[in-house]
C-alpha cells in the first residue's frame, strides 16, 4: 500500500515522452518538449498534457499551474503532418476536441509563458490559459488559412472575443503573424518582457496567487470565464452566489480575522 506522500511524488514525478513536468512550491510547470518540430501538437502530446494538467489540478500541493514552450516556439500549431490524410470521419471518429476540453475544464489557474511561435493551435492553446505573459520574441497568429482550414480549437472565437470582429477578421482570413507587442496593445497578452526573464515573471505571477484562497481562487476563475457564456444577469447571480458559498470556508473566516490582525492570511482551501 502507498501512502499519501508516496502518492503525491508518483503523480508529481510522471514522466511523458513530450513534456516535461516540475513542481516548485505551490507552482507546477508544464514544459511542452518536441522541439524538433516546434512543439507541433500532435494527439500524443496533447493527451500527455491534458493528462498531467489533470494530475496537477487534483494535487493539493499545486495552487498554480505555468505552461510553457521552449525558446524557438511554445508550439507552431497541431500537428500537419499528422493531419495531413485525416478524411471529415476520421477526424470526427478520432475526436481530439475531447482531448483539448479536458484543458478547458482545468479548474486552476493556468498562466501562458510564451516565447517565439505561438501559432494556429498554439496561438488557441494559449488562449485556453487564464494569463499570458510573453517574451518580447513570442510571435501569435492563426494561419490555418495558409493551409486551406480555418482555427478549429477556439480561435474564431476566443480571438474575436479580444480583439473585437474586425482585427479578428483580418488576423484569421490573412493569417498574418503578429508581435506579442501587438497582442499585448490588443489585450491577449498581459505583459511582455525580456526573454530571459520570461519564466521568473511566470513565477512571481504564480507566487502572488497561491498565496490566496484556493477555494476564491478557483471560485473567481469560474465566475470570469462565465462572462464568455451568460448573459450579463445570469453572471451577476453566478458571482453572488460563489461569493455567498465561501462564506462558508474557513479561509474567508481566515482571510478577514487576519485583516482585522493586521498579519498575512494563512489560507489552506479549506
Ligand atoms: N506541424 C508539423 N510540423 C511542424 C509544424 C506543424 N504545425 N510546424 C513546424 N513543423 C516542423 C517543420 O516541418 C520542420 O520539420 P523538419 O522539416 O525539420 O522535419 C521543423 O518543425 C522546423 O520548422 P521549419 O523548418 O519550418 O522552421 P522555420 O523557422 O523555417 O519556420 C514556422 C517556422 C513556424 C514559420 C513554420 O514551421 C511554419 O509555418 N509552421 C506551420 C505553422 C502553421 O501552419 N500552424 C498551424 C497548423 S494548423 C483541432 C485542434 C487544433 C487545430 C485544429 C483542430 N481539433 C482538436 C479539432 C489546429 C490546427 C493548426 O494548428
Amino acid at each position: 500500500m502507498t501512502t499519501k506522500l508516496e502518492e503525491k511524488e508518483m503523480t508529481t514525478a510522471t514522466t511523458y515522452k513530450n513534456l516535461r513536468t516540475e513542481v516548485t512550491g505551490a507552482t507546477a510547470v508544464v514544459t511542452l518538449n518536441r522541439p524538433q518540430v516546434l512543439n507541433a501538437l500532435n494527439t500524443e502530446l496533447m493527451t500527455e498534457l491534458a493528462d498531467a494538467l489533470q494530475n496537477f489540478d487534483r494535487d493539493e500541493q499545486v495552487r498554480v499551474i505555468i505552461l510553457t514552450g521552449g525558446e524557438r516556439a511554445f508550439a507552431a500549431g497541431a500537428d500537419i503532418k499528422e493531419m495531413a490524410d485525416e478524411s471529415t470521419v476520421s477526424m470526427m471518429l478520432r475526436d481530439n476536441l475531447a482531448i483539448w476540453d479536458k484543458i478547458r475544464f482545468i479548474k486552476k489557474p493556468i498562466i501562458a509563458a510564451i516565447s517565439g511561435f505561438a501559432l494556429g493551435g498554439g496561438c488557441e492553446l494559449a488562449m485556453m490559459c487564464d494569463m499570458i505573459i510573453a517574451s518580447e520574441t513570442a510571435q501569435f497568429g492563426q494561419p490555418e488559412i495558409n493551409i486551406g482550414v480555418i482555427p478549429g480549437a477556439g480561435g474564431t472565437q476566443r480571438l474575436t472575443r479580444v480583439f473585437g470582429k474586425y482585427r479578428a477578421m483580418e488576423i484569421i482570413l490573412s493569417g498574418r503573424p503578429f508581435s506579442a507587442k501587438e497582442a499585448c496593445e490588443l489585450g491577449l497578452v498581459n505583459r511582455v518582457v525580456p526573454v530571459e526573464v520570461l519564466m521568473d515573471e511566470a513565477h512571481a505571477l504564480a507566487a502572488e496567487i497561491a498565496k490566496k484562497s484556493p477555494l476564491a481562487v478557483r471560485l473567481a476563475k469560474e465566475a470570469v470565464l462565465k462572462t464568455y457564456e451568460m448573459t450579463l444577469n445570469e453572471g451577476l447571480q453566478f458571482e453572488r452566489k460563489s461569493f455567498y458559498m465561501l462564506f462558508d470556508s474557513k479561509d474567508q473566516k481566515e482571510g478577514m480575522k487576519a485583516f482585522l490582525e493586521k498579519r498575512p492570511a494563512n489560507f489552506t482551501g479549506r
